[in-house]
């Protein structure tokens, strides 16, 4: 046997291994019947035809011919783990929830990290950024900070997710994915910029998922136990250290071993070496808020780490893998809106936006009882409400109590001191037009200070490396928003398009274009 097998190419002789001292188990129906083989239809004579009463079949085709749910509609390709989060400094005085309710304190967490445009079956080393969400079940409920690897976002606007993602996808026609469609709605949006210069930086291209940091990303608002609010941004910082692929690295594991990244977490925790996360907060007052430069609920910004520092606050510890992938990762589902009384939603249009979109999409993945799900239960908490029936009601659907609110019979009643922060607004009701809000400071600073010359040139040649893609007038619109970043940004891309360019010229029956991501492939422009 090959003597590189490893904990993921070894799972079943593992498997088998566990189970040595035990008899095999007697093979059943769904429903529990003994079956007495399963290897032969039943058929009128040896040539068929089959007969109906083979319900033996029948079970097992139907459960088969039902075996998919629809993917995620982004963030389909992912891996899960389980572990802990553990309080390491006391942050009572800002949130009252009990997650953080003294130090030492450890709390479940399910996590799961995650591409986001690609399938369920594409590679795991794609120029994409990374999904990083963490579910704690807490006594109060479920938390879900649903975070990416980037601290900030394309857009700042939720109204617009669909049609960005949309860009990112497939072609309608063609089902490729477009850079026409890439480069255009991007270009036509500039508070994408801070992001795309994120994206084809090193960190677009993180090995695996324990060297990455994750962000709650969004503006946030905590609560304490007298009533006291504050706006916040959560942060976790990886004990791994950060550790990005090459473009080549990156594309040569594509084509050899797409499901790299999954691999590598599961080989690391079934080894004993357990990823963990440090998690800070950063807090911002609500008088800080309002004479705040910008718009602290900016999601395509980030908050100044030396104006607002990291407030170490726990650390969070990956120590469990899935016992069934099905089970336990693709039936995970993540809800923003899911939040523990102390954590509260702060006003940023994306934030809010996502409040509605998770639940509905885990409706209609999943179904309506999506919560009663094994991983999904809030298993802390005691769930105690007026929600009956629908499809897949798994408990006792609370048996006699009463369904309706309110009600003469001591059912569930509320606690005034669970009800939400207050707020005040004023302002006219209206479509605002959030396009222009600095899409220039922050992303210059990223390419003058936070990068060094290296960083920059790679990032250059990611970038016209993928635009080069997309039709003349899409590169010359991005260009120049490159050059109200800085001129360096957008001449030194646009050098690079022209080399490009010319070549291309040189064969006219070839149109070469670049996925973010993979490396470049020719297709015939005859269509
Ligand atoms: Fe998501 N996003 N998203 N997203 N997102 C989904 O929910 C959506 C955004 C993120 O491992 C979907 O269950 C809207 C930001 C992660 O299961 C969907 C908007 C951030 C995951 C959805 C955003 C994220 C998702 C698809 C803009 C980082 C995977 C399937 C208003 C802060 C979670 C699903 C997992 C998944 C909607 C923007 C992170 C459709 C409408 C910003 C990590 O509901």
């Amino acid at each position: 046997m090959a003597d590189n097998r490893d904990k993921t190419t070894d799972q079943m002789k593992i498997w088998k291994e566990s189970r040595s001292s035990q008899k095999p188990d007697v093979l059943t129906t769904g429903a529990g019947h003994p079956v007495g083989d399963k290897l032969n239809l039943q058929t009128a004579g040896p040539r068929g035809p089959l007969l109906v009463q083979d319900v033996v079949f029948t079970d097992e085709m139907a459960h088969f011919d039902r075996e998919r749910i629809p993917e995620r509609v982004v963030h389909a390709k992912g891996a899960g783990a389980f572990g802990y989060f553990e309080v390491t400094h006391d942050i009572t005085r800002y949130c009252k929830a009990r997650v953080f309710e003294h130090v030492g304190k450890s709390t479940p967490v399910a996590v799961r990290f995650s591409t986001v445009a690609g399938e369920s079956g594409s590679a795991d080393t794609v120029r994409d950024p990374r999904g990083f969400a963490v579910k704690f079940y807490t006594e109060e409920g479920n938390w879900d900070l649903t975070g990416n690897n980037t601290p900030i976002f394309f857009i700042r606007d939720a109204l617009l997710f669909p049609s960005f993602i949309h860009s990112q996808k497939r072609n309608p026609q063609t089902h490729m994915k477009d850079p026409d469609m890439v480069w255009d709605f991007w270009s036509l949006r500039p508070e994408c910029l801070h992001q795309v210069s994120f994206l084809f930086s090193d960190r677009g291209l993180p090995d695996g998922y324990r060297h990455m940091n994750g962000y709650g990303s969004h503006t946030f608002k905590l609560v304490n136990a007298d009533g006291e609010r504050f706006y916040c941004k959560f942060h976790f910082k990886t004990d791994q250290g950060i550790k990005n692929l090459s473009v080549e690295q990156a594309d040569h594991l594509a084509s050899t071993n797409p499901d790299y990244a999954i691999g590598d977490l599961f080989n690391s925790i079934a080894n004993g070496s357990f990823p963990s996360w440090s998690f800070f907060i950063q807090v911002m007052t609500f008088e800080q808020a309002e004479k705040f430069q910008f718009n602290p609920f900016d999601l395509t910004k980030v908050w100044s780490h030396k104006e607002y520092p990291l407030i170490p606050v726990g650390k969070m510890v990956l120590n469990r893998n899935p016992v069934n992938y099905f089970a336990e990762v693709e039936q995970l589902a993540f809800d923003p809106s899911s939040m523990p009384p102390g954590v509260e939603a702060s006003p940023d249009k994306m934030l809010q936006g996502r409040l509605f979109s998770y639940p509905d999409t885990h409706r209609h993945r999943l179904g309506a009882n999506y919560l009663q799900i094994p991983v999904n239960c809030p298993f802390r908490a005691r769930v105690a409400n007026y929600q009956r029936d629908g499809p897949m009601c798994m408990f006792d659907n609370q048996g006699g109590a009463p369904n309706y609110f309110p009600n003469s019979f001591s059912a569930p009643d509320t606690q005034p001191r669970f009800v939400e922060s207050k707020f005040k607004v004023s302002p006219d009701v209206g479509r605002y037009n959030s396009e222009d809000e600095d899409n220039v400071t922050q992303v210059r600073a990223f390419y003058t200070q936070v990068l060094n010359e290296e960083e920059r040139q790679r990032l250059c040649q990611n970038f016209a490396g993928s635009l080069k893609g997309a039709q003349l007038f899409i590169q010359k619109r991005m260009v120049e928003n490159l050059k109200a970043i800085h001129p360096d940004y957008g001449n030194r891309v646009q050098t690079l398009l022209n080399k490009y360019n010319a070549e291309a010229k040189k064969n006219t029956n070839v149109r070469v274009y670049s996925r973010p991501g993979a490396s470049a492939i020719a297709a015939s422009s005859k269509m």
